[in-house]
């Protein structure tokens, strides 16, 4: 490509690139494949690194993040970013509409949506974007320009060359809130409580490639000096679109207070569909013209309000505070509660956060709580019911770790407390990961990834909650990658293991020195688990392959209080404790060791092999000189000759099913 071409390339590119992000992002009509899209922006990327003279200001390929900063810049706002006064009921927004009708008489209102995310201000020169800046304390915020940049519905240029100021709200979608909860969860980080806090925490990272991934959005509602650009709200909204923002779609004109009250309550209906929080209606007065007249506050503008929805919040007793240990060591205090209904779903823990946010809200045990789902996925405990205490208990923070009781620190700076002991089992989750494992208990549906994400959450921190689990069957299927069939499914697995053998029960405990041949020969000896926990060391050392060490080790578990009280958790939740045989029915199949072959007309393989287990015989697959009866059906085979010339007994399928008959 010759050099002239090369620029003509690079705008086109430009140009296509973001159109097309702005048919995907901002109008949410894709028109080109997402490959096709993959394709133009690599063939940018490399031009631009080879020819960065031609990098135009409203280049695409700056929302791939790449500017790292060590610190934020402070923003003085020419125009202060005010905040709005709260309504949260009909009477207040009556109120409301009272003190503008002293004023004004003939006027409508807007009403938009209220975003619930963080407030920014948005500069463009000649219609390039220049800068964005975070409200701050209204007067003063910080320069995030590198990582709004990122946001893919933001114009970098405006349809128009204008030199312009507009504020918006960024928000994180809750897709994009599931993903990166999802992925701080695998990387054993401390989850975002909300998608506010995740859009907060992110729009502060100083590596804009990692905001980049992480896929904020942004509404924009206010052009500043407006009246210079239109004389109306509804206007404004239009010229913003016009322009080439992402202007939220649900906005409305109404007149008089009636229609206003009856347009909020149909936003509290659609908005529980909507892919983002939202925490209210903001509602302003349409008409730049009157604003003068009505006037402001020290705070506030008096044309408008932000009418507050109730986030769905349910009121239940909290039963306990408990504690859970994640991977890192942290320890996070879970809320056990009496189990509710919230959005959907029982729920019946909530997290806690950390102690300030217990010691803040001043949450006591047995105190009568408001729930809610944060980011309608998130239970947590807003707050405490005051006029409902009796005689509580201010919370107190452990200072032993609740799995090892090992020494508990809260480093200086953070508001976690962390389990130091490295071989807290809390952290490492062996022991559930043991016990579910292949030559354990084979719960195959656990595997060690499911434990881990249930055991961060706090569904899991000892053996016998993985049999507590079908009681939160609901909030299960609320977590990121639990549908209800894996539930289904994980659950059932859980319920068949309490049939498992009783050595694999024996081998699973995670006994010091007991491997999977040991715990065979335990159970072989002690049958019951009455018998194996009264063994003394002398009775264990007489059996030839128990050693004194491991005769010590399995009397020093039996000794230890907690695993008496997990024996007899999983003794009462019905798990298989015993080895001794059911009383075999004598027959002439007893104590036979039995091949079956060929097809069968009035049995399955399964049910063959299961009467003959009843009656005391062993089938295995293979014929050989130990084996003593071949059973044979159809088409018998390679099987058959083998017995033949081994001159082991054979019986076909119907003197095997007279005989079985003639059994009962
Ligand atoms: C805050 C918000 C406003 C709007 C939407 N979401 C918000 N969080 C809007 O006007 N559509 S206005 C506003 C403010 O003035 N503080």
């Amino acid at each position: 490509m010759i050099y002239v071409d090369i620029k003509k390339r690079i705008i086109e590119l430009t140009k296509q690139i973001n159109q097309a992000n702005y048919d995907y992002h901002t109008l949410d009509q894709p028109k080109i494949s997402d490959q096709s899209y993959d394709k133009l922006l690599k063939e940018l990327v490399e031009l631009e690194n080879a020819y960065p003279e031609y990098q135009f200001e409203d280049s695409p390929t700056q929302k791939i993040g790449g500017v790292i900063l060590s610190s934020f810049q402070k923003v003085k706002h020419q125009i202060p970013m005010m905040s709005l006064s709260n309504v949260f009921d009909e009477n207040e927004l009556r109120s409301f509409d009272e003190r503008i009708k002293k004023v004004v008489s003939t006027f409508s209102y807007i009403t938009e949506l209220k975003i619930d995310g963080l407030a920014v201000s948005l500069l463009y020169e000649k219609g390039l974007f220049v800068r964005a800046a975070t409200r701050g304390n209204g007067s003063i915020g910080e320069d995030v320009t590198h990582n709004v940049k990122t946001i893919k519905s933001l114009p970098l240029k405006l349809n128009e060359p204008i030199d312009i100021e507009v504020r918006g709200e960024i928000y994180m979608p809750h897709k994009s809130f599931k993903m990166l909860n999802e992925e701080r969860l695998n990387e054993g980080e401390t989850l975002f409580a909300n998608p506010r806090n995740a859009a907060a925490g992110t729009i502060r990272q100083l590596d804009s490639k990692v905001v980049s991934k992480r896929n904020l959005d942004l509404f924009v509602y206010t052009i500043v000096n407006q009246s210079n650009y239109a004389d109306t709200q509804e206007k404004a909204l239009e010229y913003l679109s016009k322009l080439g923002f992402k202007v939220n779609s649900n906005y409305q004109k109404v007149f008089g207070i009636e229609s206003l009250i009856e347009t909020i309550n149909q936003y509290d209906i659609i908005r529980k569909r909507l892919p983002y929080d939202t925490d209210g209606v903001v509602i302003k007065v349409n008409e730049f013209s009157l604003y003068e007249e009505i006037g402001f506050t020290a705070k506030f503008p008096k044309w408008a309000t932000a009418y507050k929805f109730q986030a769905e919040r349910v009121e239940t007793i909290l039963k306990d505070i408990t504690f859970q240990v994640g991977r890192t060591g942290v320890i996070t205090p879970v809320a056990e509660l009496e189990p509710v209904l919230i959005s959907g779903s029982m729920v019946a823990r909530a997290t806690l956060h950390n102690e300030d946010y217990i010691k803040h809200k001043d949450i006591r045990i047995h105190d009568t709580v408001l729930v809610h789902k944060a980011g309608e996925i998130i239970p947590e405990v807003i707050e405490v019911v005051l006029n409902k205490r009796t005689h509580q208990e201010p919370f107190v923070m452990i200072d032993k770790c609740p799995i090892c009781q090992g020494e508990v620190v809260r480093k200086e700076g953070e508001a976690d407390h962390y389990c130091v002991n490295p071989d807290c089992p809390g952290k490492s989750m062996y022991g559930l990961i043991h016990f579910s494992s292949r030559q354990a208990m084979d719960i195959d549906t656990l595997g060690e990834k499911i434990v881990e994400t249930l055991h961060d959450l706090g569904y899991l921190n000892k053996i016998s909650d993985i049999y507590h689990l079908k009681e939160y069957k609901e909030a299960l299927k609320d977590l990121p990658g639990f549908g209800d069939k894996k539930i289904y499914t994980l659950l059932k697995a859980i319920e068949e293991s309490k049939k498992q053998n009783f050595d694999r029960l024996i081998f699973g405990l995670g006994i010091k020195h007991v491997g999977s041949k040991v715990a065979k020969t335990l159970t072989k000896h002690y049958p019951t688990i009455d018998k194996l926990m009264h063994a003394n060391l002398e009775d264990l050392q007489s059996i030839p392959e128990i050693g004194p060490m491991i005769a010590q080790s399995v009397v020093a578990y039996f000794k230890n209080e907690s695993n008496l009280v997990l024996i007899h958790e999983l003794i009462n939740l019905g798990l298989n404790m015993n080895s001794e045989q059911e009383e075999v029915i004598d027959s002439p199949f007893t104590n036979k060791i039995i091949v079956l072959t060929g097809k069968l007309e009035h049995f399955s393989r399964d049910e063959v092999t299961e009467l003959l287990e009843k009656y005391g015989a062993k089938v295995t697959s293979s014929v050989s000189s130990k084996t003593d009866l071949v059973i044979y059906g159809e088409e018998a085979g390679s099987k058959l000759t083998k017995a033949n010339e081994l001159k082991i007994k054979v019986m076909d399928e119907k003197a095997f099913k007279e005989t079985i008959d003639g059994l009962h």
